[in-house]
């Protein structure tokens, strides 16, 4: 299928500058590019709608500049934003873009020079204010700049002229990188239409001939009205450290049944005929969660990879049927960070009434010996009946955690 139709299929195409044109430069290989500015030391599910984009038209053939703002994230995008953000030093800048990159590298396909790395601090923080104002900035008339949704949408709270002028920043890049790297091609999410059509603004007042394009995205929207990409905790991140991979797992797992078949489409490289026999599956055994299981399969094992992946499946598995003996320290850090945590004070044996109460796992020590005489306890997935029952060293997962549950979900874990 032509790389175009592939995104029309799965509902990617927002807005292109010129369809038929594109088409057409698609048909040898072109460069493109899409830009990252280090707002945080990770990438987050947004971001990497993008970055699977991206591999797409690297796989259909094409060439992608991966692209760090180090010195655009020094200004500040205003596009998408209602209010003005909050500068970052440049050590922190630097810091983040440095993250980012190592992140993009496992994506794209660098080898033999089949992809290409650049950070745009390379050539901002070398230009001028004097040489910016004459051959960027004469470019773009004010009512141009005024008419952007990026900053008509903050005329009433207000925009600084830093974040006004980040348009001619990115638009300078575009320029940089058609002169310099033969990019023909910008892309980004719906967010980003403002500023990658002022750079094919500033191509054009440059008196370039050979016709360059722009192509956005559409921002993820979710069947229920809340934001993608976000759970409970926050921003779902890329980076292992700020959302682990059980958790990753666990985001694609939980997608609704009207938002699944859409997110394969979307973030998979699955087929159309693989995508449909799993929309039918949605419809057929919506209980099965098919569609969902191999969404979450695709994309931790996209991001985190193999190992990671089989044990975000031992630990949902662990969770579903109760049986958390063979988990691994490792694997409970991961999956259990969103259940009470309790820090034993000592190491010493302790008797199961008494850790109960003081876990706050049962209110008192009457409720905690019903409990117990109930079977509604489990000791790292084995009812423990008996009221007089000691945990002691033997009751430890790798001599760090002791798992409690009581009743059906209620895991509350225990840390020595
Ligand atoms: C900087 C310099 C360029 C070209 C682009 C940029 C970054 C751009 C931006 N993008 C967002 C970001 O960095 O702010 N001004 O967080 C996001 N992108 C991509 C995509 C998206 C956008 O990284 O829609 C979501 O991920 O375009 O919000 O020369």
């Amino acid at each position: 299928m032509d790389i175009l139709d592939d995104l029309k299929y799965r509902g990617l195409l927002n807005q292109v500058t010129d369809e038929e044109g594109l088409r057409k430069a698609l048909k040898k290989p072109m460069t493109f590019y899409c830009g990252f500015d280090p707002t945080a030391n990770s990438l987050h599910a947004g971001n990497l709608l993008i970055i699977v984009i991206m591999m797409r038209l690297q796989r259909a053939g094409h060439h992608p500049i991966a692209l760090v703002g180090g010195g655009t994230g020094m200004i500040g995008d205003p596009s998408g934003r209602s209010t003005e953000r909050q500068l970052n030093t440049k050590e922190v800048v630097d810091g983040y873009a440095e993250s980012l990159k190592n992140q993009l590298g496992r994506f794209l396909d660098f080898d033999h020079g089949k992809a290409t790395y650049l950070n745009n601090s390379e050539w901002l923080s070398k230009l001028s204010a004097i040489s910016f104002l004459r051959d960027v900035g004469k470019h773009f008339p004010l009512n141009y700049m005024l008419s952007k949704e990026s900053v008509q949408t903050r005329m009433e709270a207000g925009i600084s002229f830093t974040e006004f002028a980040y348009m001619l920043l990115q638009s300078f890049d575009y320029l940089n990188l058609y002169e310099k790297e033969g990019c023909r091609l910008e892309i980004g999410g719906s967010d980003q239409w403002g500023n990658i059509t002022a750079g094919l603004e500033l191509i054009r007042k440059k008196g370039h001939e050979e016709p360059a394009f722009g192509l956005t995205f559409p921002l993820i929207t979710k069947s229920d009205g809340t934001k993608f990409g976000k759970s409970m905790g926050g921003a779902i991140w890329l980076d292992p450290e700020k959302t682990t991979p059980y958790e990753w797992y666990q985001f694609w797992f939980n997608a609704s049944d009207d938002d699944v078949v859409n997110y394969l489409k979307y973030f998979t490289f699955l087929t159309k005929d693989q995508i449909e026999a799993l929309a039918a599956e949605v419809k057929a055994h919506p209980e099965e969660r098919k569609a969902q299981k191999t969404l979450a399969k695709e994309m931790t094992r996209l991001v985190h990879g193999e190992k990671a992946l089989e044990e975000a499946e031992e630990i949902t598995d662990a969770l579903f049927s109760g049986d958390v003996s063979k988990l691994t320290a490792a694997e409970i850090r991961q999956g259990f960070r969103s259940f009470p945590t309790y820090k034993a004070g000592s190491k010493d044996a302790v008797r199961l009434v008494d850790l109960l109460v003081a876990a706050g796992v049962t209110s008192s020590k009457r409720q905690a010996r019903e409990d117990i005489g109930n079977g509604a306890i489990y000791v790292n997935g084995s009812r423990r009946t008996e009221l007089d029952t000691v945990l002691n060293a033997n009751d430890r997962i790798e001599g760090q955690y002791t798992i409690i549950r009581r009743g059906k979900k209620k895991y509350t874990l225990i840390k020595y």
